[in-house]
């Protein structure tokens, strides 16, 4: 027996012993799928127009070595990073990583075969595929606004490009057996006080009604809407709000919403609303992300609310209703690094959840014993959760604690990468 599983042993026992079975909990782990961004390894560059900088109102930070040079070495880091992310993953795409021989196609005439390679890369690295449509990083959206946008000819083009992208979402959901979820985010706002706050959201009504009049199965595509409160430049008003989603949804079947955990005051949290959306049997989709002061796109980490999100879930039994991907962008640390970290955190938290002794503590509640369910919640936390977490990526043959440390898969062709993660500089 190696020192894993000794670990193990004593963790299950640990954990027996509150009343959590830890072998179930790392299979249910090993069945969820967490959707991996695409973006982290190059900060949202894609093959559109890779030099094209961000716009949008969003931006990855600094500088870091290893930023991918071209669409192979962004496949090969990619790559590296999701061989160290354990268990069941999809990947989430964005319209500008298409394939396009060269020649430029406008986001009004994109079609699935330009995305067909990655139908081919995901069955070969066994993951679901998930879409968003780019409403940004354009002319047609240099003045901040697009499916919410006055002028009719730009408003038009971003909604053939909504209308393509669910086509392409269904493209990979056939292919791969699995619906693609259609994640639509646009950056449409106002830096400063709006006098007119319902024409833009009429318009953007009217967007969607158009965008999602083609009748898709869901069993090929679902569509979520992702709402923001405030973006870099749309400070005092933004058309996609939390309230305007959720009514559209409620609405129309057809939808859910997507809450990014950086898009709501520093003050709210995400697992807070959760249960509100699962007591109507809402899907929802989540960008989990972290917030430092504002929308920030920090790497996600193991902290408090990704553990509460989890929670959530778990407690609710909500592995089919609540769709988890992740969403965030930091250039001033390793890329592959912080693809890998935001998401095994996730699963990490995930895992967590899943070994409370969750019918203990509900009983504790429901019996009025709110101090042993206060009490019991500390305990779990010094529970050796790692043990557990160390054999699930046994379990998966994938490194452990130490995957930074595993310069084969992570530094390869890239002295600068290496140096990056061995000597965090400044
Ligand atoms: C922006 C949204 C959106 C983007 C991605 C790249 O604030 O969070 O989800 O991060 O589409
Ligand atoms: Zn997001």
């Amino acid at each position: 027996m190696d020192r894993i599983e000794k670990n193990y042993l004593i963790a299950k026992e640990a954990y027996a012993a509150l009343g959590a079975d830890t072998d179930l909990a790392l299979t249910k782990l090993n069945e969820i799928p967490v959707s991996v961004h695409c973006w982290q390894i190059d900060d949202l560059s894609g093959f559109e127009s890779p030099d094209r900088g961000l716009s949008g109102g969003i931006a990855a930070f600094g500088n870091a070595p290893g930023k991918p040079a071209s669409k192979e070495e962004y496949l090969n880091n990619l790559t590296r990073a999701l061989k160290l992310i354990p268990g069941r993953n999809r990947l989430a795409l964005h319209a500008i990583y298409l394939e396009n021989g060269g020649k430029h196609i406008e986001r009004d005439e994109i079609e699935p075969h330009h995305f067909a390679f990655w139908v081919d890369y995901a069955k070969e690295m066994k993951l679901g595929l998930d879409f968003n449509p780019t409403y940004f990083s354009h002319p047609k959206a240099d003045d901040g606004f697009t499916l919410s946008s006055s002028n009719e000819s730009i408003r038009k083009f971003w909604i053939e490009h909504g209308k393509r992208c669910r086509r392409i979402g269904r493209f990979f959901g056939q292919k791969l057996g699995s619906p693609c979820i259609t994640n639509h985010w646009i950056p449409d706002g106002y830096k400063d006080i709006t006098i007119d706050t319902l024409e833009p959201r009429m318009r953007l009504k009217d967007s969607l009604d158009q965008i999602f009049s083609e009748p898709i199965s869901n069993t090929e595509n679902k569509d979520s809407v992702e709402s923001k409160l405030f973006g870099l430049g749309s400070e005092s008003y933004v058309t996609g709000s939390h309230e305007f989603y959720s009514n559209y949804a409620a609405l129309n079947n057809n939808c859910m919403v997507c809450m990014d955990t950086g898009h709501f005051h520093p003050t709210e949290t995400v697992s807070s609303k959760l249960s509100s959306y699962l007591a109507f049997n809402r899907e929802i989709m989540l960008h989990v992300s972290r917030p430092v002061r504002w929308d920030s796109d920090h790497v996600v980490l193991f902290d408090d609310e990704t553990r509460a999100i989890m929670q959530q879930i778990v407690r609710h039994n909500a592995f089919d209703t609540v769709h988890i991907g992740t969403d965030y962008f930091d250039a001033s640390i390793d890329r592959i690094a912080a693809t890998v970290l935001g998401a095994r955190s996730v699963k990490q938290a995930l895992l967590y959840a899943l070994l409370e002794p969750y019918h203990l503590l509900r009983r504790y509640e429901y019996e009025g014993d709110f101090t042993r369910r206060l009490v019991l919640l500390e305990q779990i936390k010094t529970l050796p959760f790692g043990f557990v977490w160390d054999e699930f990526c046994r379990m998966n043959d994938i490194p452990g604690a130490d995957w930074i440390n595993q310069q084969k898969i992570l530094g390869g062709n890239n002295n600068e990468r290496e140096q990056i993660c061995s000597h965090p500089q400044h």
